[in-house]
């Protein structure tokens, strides 16, 4: 097995100053004061908003971020190179990243690893598959990531329109898949995860807060209904660079959509694979029942930008479509589905409005 060239072992999993755990070079301190410096003139221009992990969040050129990702997307803008076989995962928090981390590993490595010793059961979603936007503030000053087997998958939250256009632009070869979900649910996923992981030294966030700040797009990495526009258009406009899913479809009928998924990563499933039940095995590998249970996503932790240490357990809730039914009421439901009927309407695109059927 091809451990070497795992993230964890290579680029993506060592402490460093950030995390607080070794101590700092003086080229390190420099480079970060340097870019401290830069944040702080850009956030001192912005207006503010409540922030569901720490205190505030701000509206950078059209999204709330908390001031860490705005470092961290001016690090991206400044240092990231990407090849032209990269692949990006994005998507608005909690519609499905870490299942199709799993999914698009398994997937572009299926000829590496068997099923019964592969890597995600020892070092889970989070360790095969680096996120961009916290390993690009993780590594100091800044990895290249050249140690990464191509192709090079990475994840981000960031918007469409925020990320550099050495990634987006039609012209560059590199690929999206992009997942989005009932909004519905991406409030409710959101609401647990963000609570989970508040600052302890803040008051925690009702349910009926954060539901009116999701509502008026306050929400890191949002507005959701923007966030979701921005890579639906440019999924319309560049098909053969962005794929555009959605949970509720990979949940209804898994082996479709990663059949499609294998295809436009450029990599689709043989005849043979399939009659021998490949795809089916890879689904079966990352379904939520499985991955759940494997001993790293139980006692796991993953660390973002410092002070963010998340148990990998937290990114396993439910898995379900339709969890919105126990949280809210009949008024509430239809306040994000008229939001959202009204933002998407024309774009071709429906999300969420399943109990009007
Ligand atoms: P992130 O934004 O922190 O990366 P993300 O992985 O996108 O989170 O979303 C987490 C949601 O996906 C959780 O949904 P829930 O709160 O409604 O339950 C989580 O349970 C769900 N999830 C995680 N893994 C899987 C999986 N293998 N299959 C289906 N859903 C999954």
């Amino acid at each position: 097995m091809l451990t070497d060239l795992l993230p964890n072992q290579n680029t993506c999993s060592h402490s460093t100053a950030i995390n607080g755990e070794n101590p700092i070079s003086n080229e390190q301190e420099h480079f970060h004061n340097e870019l401290n410096g830069k944040v702080n003139d850009i956030v001192a221009t912005l207006p503010k908003g409540k922030g569901w992990r720490g205190p505030e969040i701000f509206l950078h050129k059209g999204f709330w971020l908390p001031q860490t990702a705005i470092k961290s997307l001016l690090m991206i803008h400044e240092y990231f190179h990407p090849k032209p076989t990269d692949i990006f995962l994005a998507a608005f928090m909690k519609c499905g990243t870490t299942w199709l981390r799993a999914l698009m590993f398994a997937t572009a490595n299926r000829h590496r690893y068997k099923i019964s010793d592969h890597p995600l059961h020892h070092t889970g979603p989070h360790g095969v598959f680096p996120s961009l936007d916290a390993q690009i503030f993780l590594e100091c000053p800044v990895s290249k990531f050249d140690n990464l087997p191509s192709p090079r998958l990475f994840a981000t939250h960031f918007a469409h329109n925020l990320l550099p256009t050495s990634m987006t632009s039609p012209s560059s070869t590199c690929k999206f898949v992009y997942v989005c979900r009932d909004p519905k649910d991406a409030l409710i996923s959101k609401w647990h995860f963000m609570s989970k992981i508040r600052s302890k030294e803040l008051p925690p966030i009702s349910f009926n807060e954060a539901y009116e700040l999701f509502c008026n797009g306050i929400s890191e990495y949002g507005p959701f209904w923007d966030h979701v526009l921005g890579y639906w258009k440019a999924s319309q406009e560049s098909p053969e660079k962005i794929l555009f899913l959605k949970y509720e479809d990979m949940k209804r009928e898994p082996s479709v959509e990663m059949k499609k998924l294998a295809a436009f990563m450029g990599m689709p499933f043989t005849a043979q694979e399939e009659e021998a039940g490949v795809v089916e095995e890879i689904v079966k590998l990352c379904s939520f029942e499985n991955l759940s249970n494997f001993a790293v996503n139980k006692d796991g932790v993953q660390k973002f930008r410092a002070p963010v240490v998340v148990e990998n357990r937290n990114f396993f809730r439910k898995g379900n479509v339709g969890d919105w039914e126990n949280y809210l009421t009949e008024e509430m439901r239809d306040r994000i589905d008229s939001i959202t009927e009204t933002r998407l309407k024309g774009s071709g695109l429906a999300l969420g409005l399943m109990h009007k059927a």
